[in-house]
């Protein structure tokens, strides 16, 4: 079978986009791009029938799925061909993934956004600070982001005394002692890395290479290792909204149809069946980007839904972690 067509929508910049494409160059998977804007509104995206608002979102076949922590994972299940980057053995698992959701559910991120500087040319723009307040559900403005600047830099340096004094303490090169960054690096680096790469967010006297021996020079190291495997691969085509959405819907499915598991808590709860009409979002942050499919499949890791109709149908896959379903009970009033 021809490898599966792959998309990424992103705008270069996003820390969370950059753990999808590093995963794919490190693991030299080709894709393609769609550029997005860094705000809202994102036609590219409704194009898809899709009204989740956060980046990235990546397509594999005809198959659409959200959130890196279900991105990364089913790209590592295909092409068995390819050397994967996720550990194999349970310590070294348990290591990748606490790294996760250490750097993903602990509101890590939300400090790191925290000291951005506010003369940024990106945050002089009021439409910015409306759409990241819709982004988490509350109010932003300069003033709340300095203010908030102290106890975020705690987090920050708290986070990278854990990185310097334990799994690099050692001086090892990459977190599970691999010959090659690993999954693990990923997880762990791309809050540190992004922080790093913008000027004026991290004082000088709390942050760098002498603070940070350790930190610093893997962080460099994984920056270099990306960099190689990049030269190696050439660059991503980058297709405009209509011709990802046409190669999208052209392509034959990723997945067979997932199934509905009849014990899922949730599933006995709502009564859910196949067909029905859901509504999915995430309950973190972009919580505003509701979507409405009919539901496919559905258990503990994930919801399958189809968003958009006949020829224009793709099935999107979300987590479950993070992400609330729930049966649209009102549908013939919205007949
Ligand atoms: N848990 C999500 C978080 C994604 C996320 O927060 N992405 C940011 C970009 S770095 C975003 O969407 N920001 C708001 C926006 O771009 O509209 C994931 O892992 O994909």
């Amino acid at each position: 079978m021809a490898d599966p067509t792959i998309i990424i929508y992103h705008y270069p910049y996003s820390p969370y986009a950059r753990r999808v494409v590093w995963y794919l160059i490190l693991r030299g998977i080709p894709y393609s791009q769609c550029v997005q804007p860094p705000m809202m509104p994102r036609p590219d995206v409704s194009q898809l029938g899709i009204s989740y608002r956060r980046i990235p979102i990546l397509s594999i076949g005809r198959d659409v799925y959200l959130d890196t922590r279900l991105q990364i994972p089913k790209l590592e299940a295909l092409f068995p061909e390819i050397p994967r980057l996720g550990a194999t053995e349970s310590d070294q698992l348990a290591v990748e993934r606490l790294l996760s959701l250490f750097t993903n559910d602990t509101g890590l991120f939300g400090k790191a956004v925290q000291l951005l500087p506010t003369d940024l040319p990106l945050l002089q723009d009021p439409a910015y600070y409306r759409d990241r307040a819709d982004f988490i559900g509350g109010n932003l403005s300069p003033e709340g982001m300095n203010a908030a600047r102290p106890e975020a830099l705690g987090a920050v340096i708290r986070a990278l005394d854990l990185l310097e004094t334990t799994l690099l303490a050692d001086g090892r090169d990459w977190i599970l002692k691999t010959a090659r960054p690993s999954l693990a690096d990923i997880e762990a680096v791309w809050p540190f890395h992004w922080l790093l790469g913008l000027p004026g967010a991290l004082p000088k006297d709390h942050f760098s290479p002498a603070v940070y021996p350790r930190v610093y020079a893997w962080i460099q190291r994984f920056q270099d290792a990306v960099s190689t495997a990049k030269k190696q691969m050439g660059k991503p085509a980058t297709l405009k909204g209509d011709q990802a959405v046409q190669a999208i819907l052209q392509a034959p499915f990723n997945e067979n149809e997932a199934a509905v598991d009849g014990k899922d808590a949730v599933v006995v709860a709502q009564g859910l069946q196949r067909g029905d009409l859901i509504r999915v979002w995430p309950t973190d942050t972009g919580s505003s980007g509701r979507d409405e499919g009919r539901l496919v499949g559905i258990d503990t890791r994930e919801v399958v839904y189809e968003a958009g109709e006949g020829d224009h149908m793709v099935r999107v896959h979300a987590p479950r972690h993070g992400f609330r379903v729930k049966k649209v009970v009102d549908e013939a009033a919205k007949l």
